[in-house]
């Protein structure tokens, strides 16, 4: 994420988050905060949606079948929060899933993820298994600096850490891609204010 976005992003995105019940390490509930559907609330990131890096990466990806544009959500993980479970993204789109990934997740750290903040936990080479995800398995932490983008496979096995510090939030702005194979519902309203190079790639069902 180019400097002057992320610097934006940080200010700005603390009034967008609202509260939630997250689940705390150690057990019980800790008050997390995120916030779905972005588009319609900010135009901050389109340049970004439709980075022609990304772009081009996402065509290799979903060949032949073609990709859109699926949304935008920002997740903090904060102090204290406990790991959310192992899961794979894919899962949502029912079986039998025509292509994978159905989807993919860009997640751009707004803040440094390092091990002790809840950085993201992959299991390597999970995209490649059909058995049911477990939750006691290896995985390395993706520790990234602030502005930097992890790209996860639909299929592969994630989960967001533990944030085991006493005051350093975890935010993540959270967007993705899609096969065009799967319908999606969206909101008209929302498509027809987008740019037109955005709009082009929204999945519009
Ligand atoms: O926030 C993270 O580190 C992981 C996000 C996640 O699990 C997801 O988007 O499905």
């Amino acid at each position: 994420m180019p400097r002057e976005m992320l610097e934006r992003a940080r200010q700005e995105c603390n009034s967008w988050l609202i509260d939630y019940d997250a689940r705390k390490i150690g057990g019980g509930k800790i008050r997390g905060r995120y916030r779905k559907g972005l588009l319609p609330i900010t135009r901050m990131f389109d340049e970004l949606f439709v980075d022609p890096l990304l772009l081009e990466t996402m065509e290799d990806a979903f060949a032949p079948h073609g990709f859109c544009f699926g949304g935008c959500s920002i997740k903090a993980v904060v102090p204290g929060e406990d790991a959310r479970p192992m899961h794979l993204d894919d899962i949502i789109f029912s079986e039998p899933r025509p292509t994978s990934p159905c989807m993919i997740n860009v997640l751009v750290a707004l803040d440094d993820f390092s091990e002790e903040t809840g950085a993201t936990h992959i299991v390597p080479g999970s995209h490649q298994w059909e058995r049911p995800v477990e939750q006691d398995i290896d995985y390395i932490s993706a520790e990234m600096k602030a502005g930097s983008a992890l790209l996860l496979h639909g299929a592969v096995w994630h989960q967001n850490g533990s944030n085991k510090t006493s005051d350093e939030e975890r935010r993540a702005l959270s967007f993705a891609y899609r096969t065009r194979q799967v319908h999606w519902d969206s909101s008209r309203e929302v498509i027809d204010e987008l740019p037109t190079k955005l709009k082009d790639i929204y999945c519009s069902g």
